[in-house]
């Protein structure tokens, strides 16, 4: 009887083609056969069995975002429930009150010692949260990074010690920094002097972010961007900084604010300073107050992110390598600029954050 090492196709197995002359070995091989279609059969019921199983175990996915109380992970999570619901899983959503790897790597050891069957992580540095992510893939618990990478973001090529994660799901934050450039020279009549509100070094989309727009900004030789502000995700830091800016060069024509808290506090800046109008604000992130800024004027536009994709698709990859299946290395998710003129449309409302 044919040994296959490998599961058979059924071509294989029915396309065995029998030629002995003689009837007894003939009745033989055709005995032979039939109970290797048998054995086959088997075979596909108990792999089924096995696939059957995996997908009907309940599993658990922790969602480690960056910090709990921003509207854009908040928004996330909605994703991933939602996810998570219709796959029949449970979602486990813990974090660092800030954003801060300090903060955020005892958590991560808090949801290892639970034995999650996965971790979704949004890390809060390139290269702070290898180490303690590595405990997680040690553990044998399946990583995949949403919104943010640690390493270079490139999984999965065999090269450096960050390169165990399975996936990455997020925006293009490169192209995003970019769009947010082309807005902000469209805004400021594409001269005069600019500088980018930051968070700090070292956090992958943030990088990114800054990194696009000076790109872009290669391209408008009539705008002279400063020295970039960084605030470590503090709104009130960020709009102190914006005055004192301000004050140093009177003649300030516009700020990036590459995150939430960096676009809100740099729109409260020109507005407790009086520059309203002067000095224009183009944001990264979409929660309800920054729509409030860019109806009030404070901020002219926004490149809002989709976090709920980013979730969704977070617990669907989780989910599908759990259940045997290949995922791909890294996810794209989309962006949807907003301003004045189309903010109350339905097709772009929608990518407001949710609370
Ligand atoms: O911009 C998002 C996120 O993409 C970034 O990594 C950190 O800041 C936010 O959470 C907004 O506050």
């Amino acid at each position: 009887m044919t040994r296959y090492d490998h599961a058979p196709s059924l071509g294989d197995m029915v396309g065995h083609t029998i030629l002995a002359d003689n009837e007894d070995t003939r009745e033989d091989i055709l005995k032979n056969t039939v109970l290797s279609i048998a054995a086959f059969s088997l075979s596909v019921l108990v792999m089924s069995g096995a696939a059957q199983a995996q997908a009907n175990k309940r599993y658990t996915i922790a969602l480690i975002p960056g910090l709990t109380t921003d509207a854009f992970y908040i928004t996330m999570r909605k994703g991933a429930e939602a996810a998570a619901k219709t796959v029949g899983a449970d979602l486990v959503f813990q974090g660092a009150p800030e954003f801060n790897p300090v903060q955020q790597a005892p958590v991560l050891d808090a949801v290892i010692a639970r034995k999650p069957d996965a971790i979704l992580i949004a890390p809060t540095d390139k290269t702070q949260l290898v180490q303690p992510l590595k405990k997680a893939a040690d553990a044998g618990i399946p990583v995949i990074t949403v919104d943010t990478f640690i390493g270079t973001g490139n999984y999965q090529t065999g090269s450096g010690d960050a390169d165990f994660p399975l996936s990455y799901i997020a925006s293009d934050n490169v192209q995003g920094g970019k769009a947010a450039g082309r807005a902000l020279a469209k805004a400021i009549g594409d001269k005069g002097k600019v500088y980018i509100a930051n968070v700090k070094p070292g956090v992958s989309t943030t990088d990114q972010r800054e990194e696009g727009f000076k790109e872009e900004m290669k391209g408008h030789a009539g705008i002279q961007v400063l020295q970039t502000q960084f605030n470590d995700d503090d709104a009130n830091k960020a709009a102190s900084q914006e005055q004192s800016v301000y004050a140093r060069n009177p003649d300030l024509a516009g700020v990036f604010g590459t995150n939430l808290f960096s676009a809100l506090g740099a729109a409260s800046g020109v507005k407790q300073g009086g520059q309203s109008g002067k000095v224009k604000v183009v944001g990264f992130d979409a929660p309800t107050s920054i729509i409030d800024d860019i109806k009030l004027g404070l901020v002219d536009a926004v490149i809002a992110q989709h976090p709920a994709e980013i979730g969704y698709y977070g617990v669907i990859s989780a989910y599908a390598h759990l259940t045997g299946q290949s995922i791909p290395v890294s996810i794209g998710t989309g962006f949807t600029e907003m301003d004045k003129s189309n903010i109350d449309k339905p097709e772009v409302a929608r990518f407001i954050y949710q609370n």
